[in-house]
């Protein structure tokens, strides 16, 4: 909105640049967020929005009467730096704001589910992953018929890129609810998803800006995506309001984001990776999201397979994700919580350098 009027009516020139609304929208984004929360814990509060306890958690980890659905705050926070701050002209800005509105749906149905009907399971994994899956379809079949760019590019290798076609569609539909669900699933220690999703946020802040920037793309040999430098003001605005919720959700929490907060958050990374044609960049910055998820995949089926093989189900980790392996191992919470966030910071490191190495 600040763009059209100040830059659009009033001719501020100020406003037109990119790199001065992505500054301002993550300090609007965060004070915000501090402004909005003491309302949000009233509100969880009085509605008794409180996470349930699922009973074969760790003893060390079973945490009674914290508020969930603090999801809500970020979203809340993010949508309105994003309104304030981007050319809401640009069709990004819609589909990111339809997808965090979506999956944001989603999520809180099943946290509704789990706090207010006292249901630890939450709305089926059926109900829940159809859901995901049509709103990610919705964002593929729109932006295959509207013309965006089906090819799917590599890093590292400037030249390899080859023409997804109708492919294309699935291939959306997976990184956006692949994402998802991979942000959920490592969302189970105080602060530990919030962490790298500032750091992948950072990442694709960065990418966002120079895909959208043709003279650095072409520089750079990155795809140039025309209108992708405001996803650089989106994922400013994510930044600001994750951590505006990583004060309130550092060890020990005050508030969980609930899946109303990592399903959409996860999907918001997996839509700016997909728009900025920089799949394989984000399972490298979101590397964290990537390994929770193949240490459940692998325990899961390693399982099963011994279950069959032996009669007995064996397990490779002493529970997965693996951030309940290291509780079981005697690591405290917060040590964890700061390791991964270490190899965030690492891995953050490394996408960046992808825009050189090549
Ligand atoms: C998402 N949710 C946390 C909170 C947060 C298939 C399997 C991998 C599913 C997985 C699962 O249940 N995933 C659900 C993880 C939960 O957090 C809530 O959920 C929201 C995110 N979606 O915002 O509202 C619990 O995590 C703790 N928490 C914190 N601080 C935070 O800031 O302490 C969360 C945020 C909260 C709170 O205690 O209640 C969760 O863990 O459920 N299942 C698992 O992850 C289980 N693993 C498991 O069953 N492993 C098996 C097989 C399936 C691989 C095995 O190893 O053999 C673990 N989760 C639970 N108990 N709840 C371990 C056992």
């Amino acid at each position: 909105m600040f763009y059209l009027f100040f830059y659009k009516v009033l001719g501020v020139t100020l406003f037109k640049y990119i790199t001065f609304r992505t500054i301002y929208a993550a300090l609007t984004a965060k004070f915000l967020g501090f402004f909005l929360y003491p309302y949000f814990e009233k509100k969880l509060k009085s509605l008794q929005f409180n996470q349930t306890i699922k009973e074969y958690m760790p003893e060390t980890h079973k945490k009674k009467q914290v508020p969930t659905m603090g999801g809500l705050l970020i979203i809340t926070a993010l949508l309105l730096s994003v309104l304030l701050w981007n050319d809401l002209l640009n069709k990004f800005i819609w589909i990111v704001i339809f997808v965090v509105a979506g999956f944001g749906v989603i999520g809180f149905v099943d946290d509704y589910v789990k706090a207010k009907l006292k249901k630890p399971e939450g709305i089926s994994e059926r109900a829940k992953f159809l859901s995901q899956v049509a709103v990610a379809t919705a964002v593929a079949l729109f932006l295959y018929f509207s013309g965006f760019s089906t090819e799917l590019y590599f890093p590292v290798f400037k030249n390899l890129h080859f023409d997804l076609g109708l492919f294309f569609i699935p291939w959306a539909v997976f990184i956006i609810v692949g994402t998802s669900n991979a942000v959920n699933i490592t969302d189970g220690l105080d602060g530990l998803a919030i962490g790298p999703v500032i750091t992948t946020a950072l990442v694709f802040t960065v990418f966002s800006y120079v895909a959208g920037n043709v003279k650095l793309a072409t520089y750079l040999h990155i795809p140039y995506v025309p209108g992708a430098g405001e996803l650089a003001i989106v994922c400013s605005a994510l930044i600001g309001a994750s951590l505006a919720f990583l004060w309130f959700n550092a060890y020990p929490a005050e508030v969980f984001m609930g899946d109303v907060g990592s399903l959409s958050l996860g999907a918001l990374l997996g839509t700016v990776a997909l728009l900025t044609k920089q799949e394989f960049v984000l399972a490298v910055a979101g590397g964290i999201f990537v390994i929770e998820t193949v240490s459940v995949i692998i325990q899961r089926y390693y399982f099963k397979y011994t279950k069959k093989k032996y009669g007995e189900g064996k397990r490779i980790f002493k529970m997965a994700p693996l951030h309940h392996h290291f509780e079981k191992m005697g690591w405290e919470e917060p040590k964890i919580t700061v390791r991964f966030w270490i190899i965030s910071v690492i891995l953050a490191l490394l996408s960046l350098s992808l825009l050189k190495i090549r």
